[in-house]
């Protein structure tokens, strides 16, 4: 008989499971004075991507305007803030110097809009893992944050979900 369908389907079921419950638990905010950065997030990479890219929500509960100015990480050779911008349709990334955060605004960082991009990878962004990422602000102290690696394919963070099949690992390297 050997290795029954069966017995392999829960192999995989558990070793699916596990890495997620994980995440759920230790999805994390991090606060820096008024601000407060929630589930930074990035995806898996190819193993010859050189670029990756991390998304977050910054919200700036104070009542001045701050200004993120810098993002740096020991995983690239260079960081940078980018944006995508609408070329007649044809969607591009530019940089920006820096994002103001207006006092009482939600900042988000997301796919096909502002993203932090990392330039020069030094390995492979794994899924479930997490990297630091130091992120420095005009006003309040510079903070590192741990983002947590996802599937390459997802569009959208996944603390809180509890569970599901929905981030599978896809083949190839999404261009974004
Ligand atoms: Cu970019």
């Amino acid at each position: 008989m050997g290795f029954s369908r069966m017995s392999l389907a829960a192999l995989v079921a558990a070793f699916l499971t596990t890495p997620l419950l994980t995440t759920a638990v230790m999805a994390e905010d991090f606060t820096v004075g008024t601000l407060k950065v929630e589930h930074p997030w990035s995806r898996a990479t190819a193993k010859t991507a050189q670029t990756g890219l991390v998304y977050m929500v910054i919200e700036n509960g104070g009542k001045a305007v701050d200004r993120l100015l810098s993002v740096s990480s020991p995983v690239a050779e260079m960081v940078m803030l980018h944006t995508h911008i609408d070329n007649n349709g044809v969607m591009k990334m530019q940089e920006v110097m820096s994002i103001d955060i207006a006092p009482g605004a939600t900042i988000k960082l997301a796919p096909n809009g502002l993203h932090v991009m990392l330039m020069g990878l030094k390995a492979p962004l794994m899924k479930d893992t997490k990297f630091p990422l130091t992120l420095t602000f005009e006003k309040a102290a510079s903070i590192t944050v741990q983002v947590e690696v996802q599937g390459a394919g997802d569009i959208e963070p996944t603390a809180g979900n509890m569970g599901g099949m929905d981030n599978m690992p896809e083949m190839g390297d999404h261009s974004h």
